[in-house]
């Protein structure tokens, strides 16, 4: 099997410096030291590192967009693919990659580490021989992140923990495989539309807002200004805002008047959003607010910007928000 591993920067290659770790290792060294002695020949496995390797955080939809470049140039030179990345932004980069790659055919896993690869307790070994067996395996498909000891659909998946080996879950969708001897695989169909000829990722202003108690109209109206191209929302449970303060549910309504879509998300890891099944969100979806199903934040943001960017606005654009595109929601 032939494997195309792209790296893409993060704590996974990163060293220290005055200022903080930084990228800095000889990642393809490391990788190809890690390969010898397995039953991976060394000629069956290419190497891109993107210019520049970033920290994760720096991460933008360019930054995704070079990703698809390179596993499309190198789609006919592989059969499965690795993508080394930062576990900052993974999961939103995972979930982007997805509706990008659907026409792909071949398996993308994305991995990185908590800590990096020279260091004796680092789990930047144990993550990229879990990505290499996930793709050698055959059964890895779509584009899936593994890390700790779990693989789980690419945009399924959420950080949750900023030290934790088990760095990530997906607490709405559940895992594709487990680690062990033997590994336990779930049974898996990605269900999705698909989307021809995806153009590319750029970037777009969204405005992603989180409800508090004691947020007030005049400071939502503020975090609008000036308009944004979308809205996603972090509202309570499965999409409530606090609809009795003076005003708020009107801000809302008045960027849906002005065809500006607004996506509600759920601040529970693990949801269901469903507008209108308490007064507090009813008042919002009856003005046109669109609730993100089981999505997570990070699918539904990469998801919007992927629409965006794909010349998509207002109502238009929030009609796909529960289209499965790529297996990210459960229809419903
Ligand atoms: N800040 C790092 C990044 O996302 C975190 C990591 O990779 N563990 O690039």
């Amino acid at each position: 099997m032939r494997i195309h591993i792209t790296y893409t920067g993060g704590t996974i290659g990163m060293v220290d410096s005055p200022h903080g770790l930084v990228p800095g290792a000889d990642m393809r060294g490391w990788l190809y030291g890690l390969i010898d002695g397995t039953q991976i020949a060394a000629d069956q496995v290419s190497f891109t590192q993107l210019d520049p390797l970033i920290d994760s955080s720096c991460a933008t939809p360019e930054n995704w967009q070079a990703i698809v470049d390179d596993l499309r140039s190198h789609r006919d030179e592989a059969d499965a693919f690795i993508v080394l990345h930062g576990t900052d932004t993974m999961s939103y980069s995972s979930a982007a990659v997805s509706y990008a790659l659907t026409d792909f055919g071949k398996s993308v896993v994305f991995t990185g580490s908590q800590y990096p690869l020279g260091m004796v307790e680092t789990d930047a070994t144990a993550n990229v021989t879990g990505a290499l067996n996930a793709v050698i395996s055959g059964r890895a498909q779509g584009v899936s992140l593994f890390f700790g000891h779990h693989l789980i659909a690419g945009n399924r998946v959420s950080k949750v923990s900023s030290w934790a080996f088990e760095g990530f879950a997906a607490p709405s969708a559940g895992l594709l495989a487990q680690t062990g001897a033997p590994w336990h695989w779930e049974p898996y169909a990605a269900d999705g539309r698909g989307w021809a000829d995806p153009k590319p990722y750029t970037r777009h202003d969204v405005a992603v807002v989180d409800m508090a108690p004691g947020i007030t109209a005049a400071r939502l109206e503020a975090m609008f200004t000036p308009r944004p191209e979308a809205v996603l929302v972090r509202a309570y449970g499965v999409g409530n805002v606090p609809a009795d303060e003076p005003g708020l549910t009107d801000v809302f309504a008045r960027l849906l008047d002005e065809g500006i879509p607004v996506v509600v998300a759920s601040q529970c890891q693990q949801a269901r959003v469903l507008l209108g099944h308490y007064e507090a969100g009813d008042a919002i979806a009856r003005a046109g607010a669109i609730g993100t199903g089981d999505m997570t934040l990070e699918a539904a943001y990469a998801k919007i910007v992927f629409l965006l960017s794909q010349g998509l606005r207002g109502r238009e654009l929030a009609a796909w928000i529960p289209r499965p595109i790529a297996g990210e929601i459960t229809a419903a």
